[in-house]
């Protein structure tokens, strides 16, 4: 299972296409993936580094209650999306600190931005989680997976779209359906989000009482972001297998640019040194009867043994 992610990480590191990026930042590139997660066989955290679940977690949570707001994410200590919604403030008429253009790579150039930028970004935590107005004003993350998942708006303006309800309603009245999608691109609105989502479209597929997903990532930044989304989407699979009635079946991750950031090639390189321990397991709490009921207690991997955390820094 995890043996595909370091092959792929490995054949990315030597056929990759080298690709200059959005971000500035530079990377090694291939175009159209694909792992497959038996998650019968255990759940595939990442063992070769150590994967912080919680965030995975407080993140899936975020999503499913259709909250496209990082102020919940701030409330369980996850800053996994900080640098977008910062991104509004600082560039914003009512920011009046000191300029942050490219604040990101400025931080991992030159030590004196780098603590101006963590002092504005403290403010700013500190202002999402405390001030109502300033969060309804700089909190906002666009048009992408919460928003779109629960409250797809329609062309009438009435009755916006729950579809996750929808795809668990369908599963269990259609389950061979080929029509069970969940999609994340709003050809209208996603691509003005401050980031468009990476993660496109879901499709749900039953088969021998098992349920299977299928992810379409267009683009995967395969240190940091992938250990997280194979996790994270691993994870839904199991709440929506719970409450539909279904075992699990596989977790299918297709990824369109998967790359890896040149300053991420040290890093990886030393995982994939390291020796695989064997996946752990997932217990969801069997009192849960509904998908949006879940909190973070009733969520937790067992048994899980890994390498230590490899830092790095994020793309933004
Ligand atoms: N931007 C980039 N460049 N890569 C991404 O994977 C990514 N995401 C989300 C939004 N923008 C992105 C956020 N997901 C980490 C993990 C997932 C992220 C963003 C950051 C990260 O830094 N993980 C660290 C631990 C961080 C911590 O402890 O706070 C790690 O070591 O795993 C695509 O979903």
């Amino acid at each position: 299972n995890e043996q595909q992610y370091l092959d792929l990480a490995q054949k990315i590191l030597d056929e990759g296409h080298l690709k200059g990026d959005r971000t500035g930042t530079g990377t090694h590139s291939l175009f159209g993936s694909q792992m497959r997660f038996n998650l019968q066989e255990g759940f595939p955290l990442l063992t070769t580094k150590k994967v912080f679940f919680g965030l995975i977690k407080s993140e899936l949570l975020w999503f499913l209650r259709g909250d496209n707001n990082i102020r919940f994410l701030l409330q369980h200590n996850n800053h996994i999306w900080d640098e977008w919604a910062f991104k509004n403030w600082v560039s914003s008429e009512e920011y009046s600190g000191p300029d942050m253009t490219n604040f990101s790579h400025r931080a991992q150039e030159d030590a004196d931005f780098a603590a101006a930028y963590q002092a504005q970004k403290a403010i700013f935590v500190d202002n999402i989680l405390n001030d109502d107005d300033f969060m309804e004003k700089f909190g906002y993350i666009g048009d992408v997976y919460g928003k779109l998942w629960r409250g797809w708006e329609t062309i009438s303006g009435e009755n916006a779209i729950d579809q996750v309800n929808r795809l668990v309603n369908q599963i269990k009245a259609t389950p061979d359906s080929r029509r069970l999608i969940l999609t994340a691109w709003n050809a209208e609105t996603t691509p003005q989000a401050p980031l468009p989502s990476c993660h496109v479209l879901s499709q749900f597929y039953v088969a021998d009482g098992k349920l299977s997903l299928q992810l379409y990532q267009r683009s995967g930044d395969f240190f940091l972001g992938v250990p997280f989304n194979i996790a994270s989407y691993s994870l839904l699979l199991h709440m929506v297998a719970a409450q539909t009635g279904y075992e699990v079946g596989d977790f299918i991750h297709t990824i369109g640019d998967t790359h890896i950031y040149n300053n991420h090639i040290e890093q990886i390189t030393e995982q994939l040194s390291r020796p695989m321990h064997h996946l752990p397991k997932l217990w969801l709490n069997p009192e849960v009867k509904s998908l949006f009921d879940y909190t973070m207690d009733d969520i937790k991997v067992l048994d899980y043994e890994s390498e230590p955390a490899i830092k790095a820094p994020v793309a933004v």
